[in-house]
């Protein structure tokens, strides 16, 4: 039914928010079986990969188009490393109105890319980084009225916070540890915030310790410090300035969680084991917490036998260039059953 239907009670709708849906939420709580017996704990990955736009940027962006078409507004702004811009681009489509998206030149996976050409979006390639890229959206939109859907604005932080909820409704609980890849720094303060309005609520009754993995290349929130260059193969999240970052660190330190990086081979080898071992396929950010996960353990550092719920924020699909470079290529046989069966019989 939506985000907006299926939590109206706790989203700032009225008779007056325009009833937009792409049927976004709602999405799979995985349990990880083989993984979870690796790493000796209960594992669970929430697949927002299964988001109409392959996301969990859908969550907040149904709120802030709902509540920009509410104020008045009619076109759309945001810069982004590709997730934000592919969910801008669907739900401006789905209303009708015209939507601008800013993108660090070269620096975006191709599917996010044909996303949101395809959704009919004016894109705009930026020659910088994603950090510069949103200085200039946000400057765009103060001048020219088009509604800015970064996660500045307050209503994509609310409507993620849908996802805390959701794993707490099917859990019955929230778990010990809540791991999420952190990259403007926005989610992981949704989530948190969401936790804690379900605890008031009295509907859960203890909170998650907030984990934030960052890549060692774009590690602003482990180093404490902005990166003006950040680096990563995990694009979606090579961000130097998280404009979240007070919110961030709020939420690590207020649960008891920490800040922690991983290489970026660490990454691509977190994304096969996802894939090979879970049978779940998400892009190169969504498994830094695998990766980080799978280092703490190594450190002697994760707790036995406790429930963890890593957020899988983008579907696999998006870059499948990234994912051909890290596996073989297909056996090409002739059309011939003796051929097949030897490759059968052979392991
Ligand atoms: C797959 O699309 O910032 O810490 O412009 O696409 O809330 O920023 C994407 C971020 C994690 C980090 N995983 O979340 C954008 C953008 C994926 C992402 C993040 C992003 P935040």
């Amino acid at each position: 039914m939506g985000v907006l239907k299926h939590y109206k009670n706790l989203l700032p709708v009225n008779q007056n928010t325009p009833d937009v849906n792409l049927e976004e939420g709602n999405t799979p709580l995985i349990y990880l079986k083989r993984i979870s017996e690796k790493l000796n704990i209960n594992l669970y990955g929430k697949f927002e990969g299964c988001n109409p736009s392959g996301s969990f940027k859908d969550r907040g962006m149904v709120l802030a188009v709902a509540k920009a078409l509410e104020e008045g507004k009619r076109a759309l702004i945001c810069a982004s490393t590709g997730n934000t811009s592919a969910s801008a681009a669907a739900y401006a489509a789905s209303q009708g109105i015209p939507c601008f998206v800013l993108l660090p030149a070269g620096k975006v996976a191709l599917g996010k890319l044909a996303q949101a050409l395809m959704y009919g979006a004016k894109v705009i390639a930026v020659k910088g980084n994603f950090d510069r890229a949103l200085e200039l959206a946000r400057e765009g939109a103060e001048k020219s009225g088009c509604a800015m859907v970064n996660s500045v604005n307050p209503y994509r932080l609310i409507g993620q916070r849908s996802g805390a909820w959701e794993i707490c409704d099917v859990l019955g609980k929230a778990p010990d540890i809540h791991a999420i890849p952190v990259g403007n720094a926005g989610n992981i303060s949704a989530y948190w915030a969401g936790y804690n309005e379900y605890f008031k609520l009295n509907k859960i009754n203890s909170l998650p310790k907030m984990f934030g993995f960052q890549a060692e290349g774009a590690a602003p929130l482990v180093n404490n410090l902005p990166c003006p260059n950040p680096e990563t193969i995990a694009t979606a999240i090579r961000i130097g300035n998280p404009v979240s970052a007070h919110l961030a660190k709020a939420a690590v330190k207020e649960s008891g969680g920490e800040f922690n990086s991983v290489s970026d081979q660490e990454i691509l080898s977190a994304q096969k084991i996802l894939a090979s071992e879970g049978g779940v396929f998400a892009e190169p950010a969504s498994c830094v917490p695998l990766a980080g996960l799978i280092k703490l353990k190594n450190l002697n550092r994760l707790p036995e036998n406790i429930t963890v719920v890593m957020i899988l924020t983008g579907n696999g699909l998006k870059d499948p260039d990234t994912a051909m470079t890290q596996v073989g290529r297909p056996i090409e046989i002739d059309d011939n059953p003796e051929e097949l069966l030897k490759i059968l019989c052979s392991d």
